[in-house]
């Protein structure tokens, strides 16, 4: 695992240090692991992860913690993890991959969304939630479902639950969604404002309750996603 100190190399400053977790177990720190990937999980849960790639093509793997990944120059591959995660893959066609729900906010009537990931989304970036389902995005060609947390309603979790509820209507259970949710509510709970755009990925109910939420930005209203497989792709604006 590699720990950025300080500055990134693009800032000249070329020293991060690099954390190898083995599998003995018996340091006391590891001694919840059982393999070098659960050993590796504790070592990432202990720190915060603060990763600026290299120019080339790098794989970046944050722990449980709400990490900062930025994947400069290259194709990158990125993994947050649990967490409320800022991920910007950076130029490149870029990879951001979810395992679980879990990774994000799980959509819940009594979850606050504020938790999600917000990852910005640039020209070639594409979003791999296979882990949780292989379905295709509502639509190929860029209708982006709205909804809105009207100013009355309480900016809280069940806020944005319902918005998203409303804007998906009836869910089908093998559909992903990308929603752009308008907040008009005070935000006098500190909950934060929701306002922006989300994707919605089955988590195989039909309900959005278990569904991952993950915030995206740097796409417009002329975005275009399409998807095979699970894999999304998604060009953030018309051109
Ligand atoms: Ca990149
Ligand atoms: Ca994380
Ligand atoms: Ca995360």
């Amino acid at each position: 695992m590699l720990v950025q100190a300080g500055a990134p190399e693009t800032s000249g400053d070329n020293y991060d240090f690099a954390v190898t977790a083995y599998s003995s177990g018996t340091t006391a720190a590891f001694t919840g692991g059982a393999s070098p990937a659960a050993n590796l999980a504790l070592a990432q849960a202990a720190v915060v992860v603060d990763l600026t790639g290299s120019a080339g093509a790098d794989t970046l793997t944050g722990g449980a913690n709400n990490d900062t990944i930025s994947g400069a120059d290259g194709a990158d591959s990125i993994i947050g993890g649990g967490g409320g995660d800022v991920i910007n893959g950076g130029s490149g066609n870029d990879v951001i991959h979810y395992a679980a729900a879990s990774d994000s906010a799980v959509a819940a009537a009594a979850t606050n969304g504020s938790t999600a990931d917000l990852v910005t989304i640039g020209t070639g970036d594409t979003i791999n939630v296979s882990a949780i389902n292989t379905a295709t995005v509502s639509t190929a060609t860029a209708v982006i479902l709205t909804g809105a947390i009207a100013a009355a309603t309480t900016q809280n979790g069940t806020g944005l639950y319902g918005a998203l509820t409303t804007a998906i209507g009836t869910v089908a259970a093998s559909t992903n969604y990308i929603v752009k949710v308008t907040d008009s509510s005070t935000d006098t709970g500190g909950d934060g404002n929701f306002t922006g755009y989300w994707l919605v990925a089955n988590g195989g109910n039909t309900t959005i309750d278990g569904d991952l939420l993950v915030r995206l930005t740097g796409i417009t209203d002329t975005a275009t996603f399409t998807s095979t497989s699970g894999v999304i792709s998604i060009v953030p604006t018309a051109g």
